[in-house]
């Protein structure tokens, strides 16, 4: 602890759990993406919300940039610390603080692991509907950093619609109270709805209320093997049209191969070349509506293959195949985009991605699933192992130009449920337009005016073109 900044933070903050270690930094400094070389200052534990407000005032006297620092499990680099910044984690922050039967809901730190909002949720005879594959490592605190969607949005919505109030702590040590858990609250700017997916950038969120639900029905998982890609919306709609869809997730052969060499077991004796597990409500596998839609989609030669869950453990293993995708994939470093339009634009704009994508990654294996339901794709570009990493990024990130451009032409954006960050900054002003971009800057200035946190997430302070329309 030489640098004299940390020891006035020592000083500052009695009590503040502080490292330098550098395994800490290398630990510490980075998140899922794995491009840039961690080199923070230091990593903060604060225990309460008076030390990171206290925390957050050494770094505005001091000048030091402070990223704020959740689960980690981010893929645009939001959490990433590269330049001598302070990470804040929210680890020693993980309290489950109140539950209240009435209001349903639940008062929790921003260092929780969405797991333990789900099983605390669960042991109030409630549930907690955000849930996607890292729920077990990644935290509250970052999940409303990016308004986390996962699988399903379908049915329940974002993260965004399950947090009734948050606490905000601003680079000027105040702690913000925002809409109290209130349902109805007309009261002027709803600033909980600002702080949300604004990545660390306007304020440090400490704690947040959560909203439950009722349980959902009892289900049934199904797996579909699907002969085309055009197909796939008209057996969404079809699906849809004849069952409560809880999720519909897609992926190709290229997936599955991927998961099946990590570990996961084949579900069809043959290959096809995409997939779906779709979960719904239903009165056992035998659910004269599943039949019905099964039939209707087979009938209309939309199905190849398919097979229902018999059981519990069986559905966990058709959720296996789709979940296990990012890290059977983790080992190529891939190139990561995370798509979305309107669902009824992703016919046209999915004709085109792909038209696009293979004329632009002739010689790169390029993965597609995701969240097909809710008009977001996940396009995973593997890189070569003998090819340098940064030329792989850089070839990948022309070919993103493009597809930027053409979500815009669609009306769609850059990033569904994945963050900014770093990784696609350059980006934004394909998804915002300069005016709204110009109105982002003012707010981001007035909450921290000498760009204290999060610097270079989202957009640079001082660059106007880096986000200019690709
Ligand atoms: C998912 O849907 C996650 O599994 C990760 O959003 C997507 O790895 C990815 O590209
Ligand atoms: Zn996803």
């Amino acid at each position: 602890m030489n640098d004299p900044r940390l020891q006035r933070l020592h000083d500052a903050v009695p009590g503040l759990a502080l490292t330098t270690e550098a395994h800490d930094l290398l630990h510490y400094g980075r998140d899922w993406t794995r491009r840039w070389t961690p080199a923070p200052l230091a990593v903060a534990f604060p225990a309460s919300t008076a030390q990171v407000s206290a925390v957050l005032r050494w770094a505005g006297v001091e000048g030091v940039a402070v990223v704020p620092s959740g689960g980690r499990t981010g893929l645009s680099g939001g959490a990433v610390a590269a330049n001598g910044e302070l990470v804040l984690s929210l680890e020693r922050m993980r309290r489950v603080l109140a539950f209240d039967a009435v209001d349903r809901t639940l008062v929790v730190e921003a260092g929780v692991a969405l797991e333990t909002v789900q099983e605390a949720a669960r042991s109030h005879g409630l549930y907690y509907p955000v849930d996607f594959a890292s729920r077990g490592s990644c935290t509250i605190g970052g999940n409303i950093a990016t308004n986390a969607g996962g699988i399903r949005v379908l049915r329940y919505g974002n993260t965004r619609e399950w947090v009734g109030g948050l606490k905000l702590v601003t680079v000027a040590g105040d702690v913000l109270d925002l809409n109290r858990g209130l349902v109805k609250n007309s009261s002027g700017y709803d600033l909980r709805h600002l702080a949300i997916a604004s990545e660390g950038t306007l304020g440090v969120v400490v704690e947040a209320t959560l909203r439950l639900t009722a349980p959902p029905p009892p289900t049934a998982t199904m797996l579909l093997a699907l002969p085309s890609f055009a197909v796939l919306m008209q057996v969404f709609q079809a699906l849809r049209e004849r069952l409560a869809l809880e999720a519909f997730e897609f992926f190709t052969d290229r997936a599955l191969h991927h998961v099946l060499a990590h570990g996961a077991q084949a579900p069809f004796a043959d290959v096809h070349p995409y997939y779906v597990v779709a979960e719904f409500a239903a009165d056992g596998a035998d659910d004269p509506r599943l039949l019905d839609a099964f039939s209707h989609c087979a009938e209309q030669g939309w199905v190849a293959d398919g097979v229902i869950a018999g059981s519990d453990a069986q559905a966990a293993q058709l959720w296996r195949l789709r979940e296990d995708i990012t890290e059977s994939l983790a080992a190529s470093l891939p190139y990561k985009n995370d798509v979305a339009v309107r669902v009824s634009a992703m016919p046209a704009f999915l004709a085109e991605a792909q038209a696009l994508l293979a004329a632009e990654y002739p010689d790169f294996e390029v993965v597609w699933f995701g969240h097909i339901g809710d008009g977001n794709l996940h396009i995973n570009v593997l890189k070569p192992a003998d090819m340098d990493q940064d030329q792989f990024v850089a070839r990948c990130g022309a070919v993103t130009a493009h597809l930027a451009s053409l979500l815009n032409r669609h009306g769609g954006s850059i990033s569904a449920e994945h963050g900014i960050g770093l990784v696609k900054k350059a980006f934004l002003g394909s998804t915002r337009d300069a005016a709204e971009i110009a109105v982002m800057r003012a707010v981001r200035a007035a909450l921290d005016p000498a760009g204290i946190l999060n610097p270079g997430k989202l957009f640079d302070a001082d660059s106007p073109t880096s986000d200019s329309t690709p």
